[in-house]
């Protein structure tokens, strides 16, 4: 029996999370967390309970904590990187503040709490190829310096007070049902929308730029896992390189042609995408994350854009 918090779930990896939970474990109650203006429409609203939880309003998310014997949060309320680089002030106000609210409820109420961190969390100084595990992590955004501080503070609430805080750093996600918005990895998500258009797609990201990518399925598996890993074999918590693909723009247009030759691509290199995308890994070792909860990804570029396709089909309802 788990009962658990999914803060952010009308989000890019919240909805999907917060449907996969109640799918995979029937017997838990599985809370979605949204803010106003946010809602949770449809099978998302239908299939469980909903709640405001908003992370700046600490009253109001001990309340839901109580009400529905939380037992796991999964807070996934934050401003992606180039919208933080416009906001940085709301920024850390949600990553951070928000985070201290979650962190303490969780202290007083016994709550485990996964909070994830991203390639963002590394900077300029990063080995780029191979990123280790354990490196130099000095990000330049404000995104970045979010996340690094989310990592200190999850790892200093498990020591200090034993809050069981787990994180791993995701990759740019790649996923069909809810788009990500105001991240720099999110033209590869948007590439597939014009390719089954039929649009022309403009690319903010110069050719050559690697960087860490993952399909969603492979992502939400790895959230859950990592929480049902067991303690005593975790070395790390907050937080763990997970990795499944690495490309830059021309290798995933190519993968597109292979299925859909008519897609055409101009690039307007955004210079704040791209020197936030510059400034990350190419590809991340994620040895540690396999050594310590057996984590394994199952997609590769081929098949997610066969994934891929096939269901924005289905659901632009385009041939
Ligand atoms: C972003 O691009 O901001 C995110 C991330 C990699 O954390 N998708």
């Amino acid at each position: 029996m788990k009962n658990i918090l999914v803060v952010g779930s009308t989000g890019q990896i919240g909805s999907e999370l917060t449907m996969k939970l109640r799918r995979e474990i029937p017997q838990s109650t599985v809370v979605a967390g949204y803010i106003p203006g946010a809602e949770p429409k449809g099978v998302l609203l239908e299939s469980g309970p909903s709640a405001i939880a908003d992370v700046r309003d600490a009253a109001g998310l001990a309340e839901i904590v109580t009400r529905y014997k939380i037992d796991t949060i999964y807070n996934l309320a934050a401003l992606l990187s180039a919208v933080a680089e416009r906001k940085p002030l709301l920024a850390w106000d949600i990553q951070m503040n928000g985070l201290l609210n979650i962190l303490e409820i969780a202290r007083e109420k016994g709550v485990a709490v996964f909070t994830p961190s991203s390639i963002g969390s590394f900077g300029p100084e990063t080995p780029h190829v191979g990123t280790p595990q354990d490196t130099i992590q000095r990000p330049r955004s404000m995104y970045g310096v979010t996340k690094v501080a989310t990592e200190l503070l999850s790892d200093y609430y498990f020591h200090k007070y034993g809050v069981d805080t787990r994180s791993v750093r995701f990759p740019g996600l790649i996923s069909y049902t809810t788009l990500p918005g105001g991240g720099t990895t999110d033209y590869a998500v948007e590439v597939y929308y014009s390719a089954v258009k039929g649009e022309e797609f403009t690319c903010p990201i110069a050719p050559g730029t690697y960087m860490d990518m993952m399909y969603m399925p492979d992502a939400l598996h790895a959230a859950m896992m990592l929480m049902e890993a067991d303690p005593s074999r975790l070395k790390h918590r907050n937080s763990f390189n997970i990795a499944s693909m690495s490309f830059e723009p021309e290798q995933i247009f190519a993968k597109i042609r292979e299925y859909i030759p008519s897609l055409q691509v101009r690039y307007e290199v955004d210079p704040v995408r791209q020197a936030i995308a510059t400034s990350w890994p190419d590809s991340m070792d994620d040895s540690c994350a396999r050594a310590e909860w057996d984590w394994k990804p199952t997609y590769d570029m081929d098949s997610m854009t066969v994934d891929m396709i096939k269901n924005l089909r289905l659901k632009l309802g385009v041939q």
